[in-house]
């Protein structure tokens, strides 16, 4: 058997955690991540028939039976998946009931899955109906969108507009804009459900007072929706004490969505 450390799919996920972490997104046990690994990808790294123990939840994730993903351990640190991949992370795979996880790698201290696993295998199962090649959800708390959360409303159509218009661009990277939930109680059922409602709809979800839900077809792209909104927000916190004599104007917002040719939600700047 290979050495799970050494695939490409774990080498990208530790790369990307840690660079998470290095963004200063992931204080403390702060975010979680979660990938879907193939059946291919898995070939030769693991023996699927070894379960090392069972673990359940309390919600149905039967449309996931049998997909199998590389998630962050509750409680741990970003900062140490790196040195401890084993206790930091686990490699799980949906039972048939869709009520239990079977651990095959990881979690090597007894540990289990984030306390946000509700909100990833929800979000999962809503992403796959709109987009069959999703891969990935992702939370971290990153520094500039919750200063913002702090003195913006917390509404969509606003956070959207005053977003786009922060960086060129950040409406060909989002066109469909950003989702925004009230503050909620996390790692329950309920905020899984509105988080899942939402990416519908939406890559990226702001929890209000909290942080960022991001999803994609890769690490990477998760990353980078991330990251180009932090970067907007960012700027918007950086000049919200000034007086803004320029701005990206709505007419070329539309021309930046025509020559890229997206399709951007209506009723931002219409
Ligand atoms: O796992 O970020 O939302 C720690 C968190 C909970
Ligand atoms: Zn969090």
């Amino acid at each position: 058997m290979k050495n799970i450390l050494e695939s490409s799919f774990f080498k990208k996920m530790r790369d990307i955690i840690y660079g998470m972490y290095h963004h200063g997104w992931d204080e403390r046990n702060g975010g979680n991540v979660s990938l879907l690994v193939t059946d291919e990808e898995l070939e030769g790294y693991i023996d699927k028939n070894v379960v090392i123990r069972t673990i359940p939840f309390d919600f149905c994730a039967e449309k996931l039976a049998g997909k199998y993903f590389l998630v962050t351990s509750s409680g741990k640190y970003f900062r140490n998946v790196v040195c401890s991949p084993e206790t930091t992370l686990g490699l799980i795979r949906i039972a048939k009931d869709g009520h239990h996880a079977e651990l095959l790698w990881g979690f090597e201290d007894g540990g289990v899955f984030t306390s946000e696993f509700p909100s990833h295998m929800k979000c999962h199962m809503q992403r796959l109906e709109v987009d069959p090649e999703n891969r990935v959800i992702m939370h971290c708390h990153p520094t500039n969108i919750l200063a913002m959360n702090c003195v913006h409303e917390l509404d969509e159509i606003s956070i959207t507009r005053d977003m786009w218009k922060m960086g060129t661009e950040c409406i060909v990277v989002f066109p469909e804009g950003i989702g925004v939930l009230p503050w909620m109680l996390c790692g329950t059922n309920e905020i899984g459900d509105a988080t899942s409602e939402k990416m519908k709809e939406y890559r990226l979800v702001i929890w209000g007072m909290h942080g960022i839900y991001a999803c994609g077809k890769n690490l990477d792209e998760a990353f980078g929706l991330i990251e180009t909104l932090e970067k907007a927000a960012e700027i918007y916190m950086l000049t919200s004490t000034q007086k803004r004599i320029n701005t990206i104007t709505d007419d070329q917002l539309r021309l930046l969505a025509n020559f890229f040719k997206v399709n951007y939600k209506k009723g931002v700047i219409d």
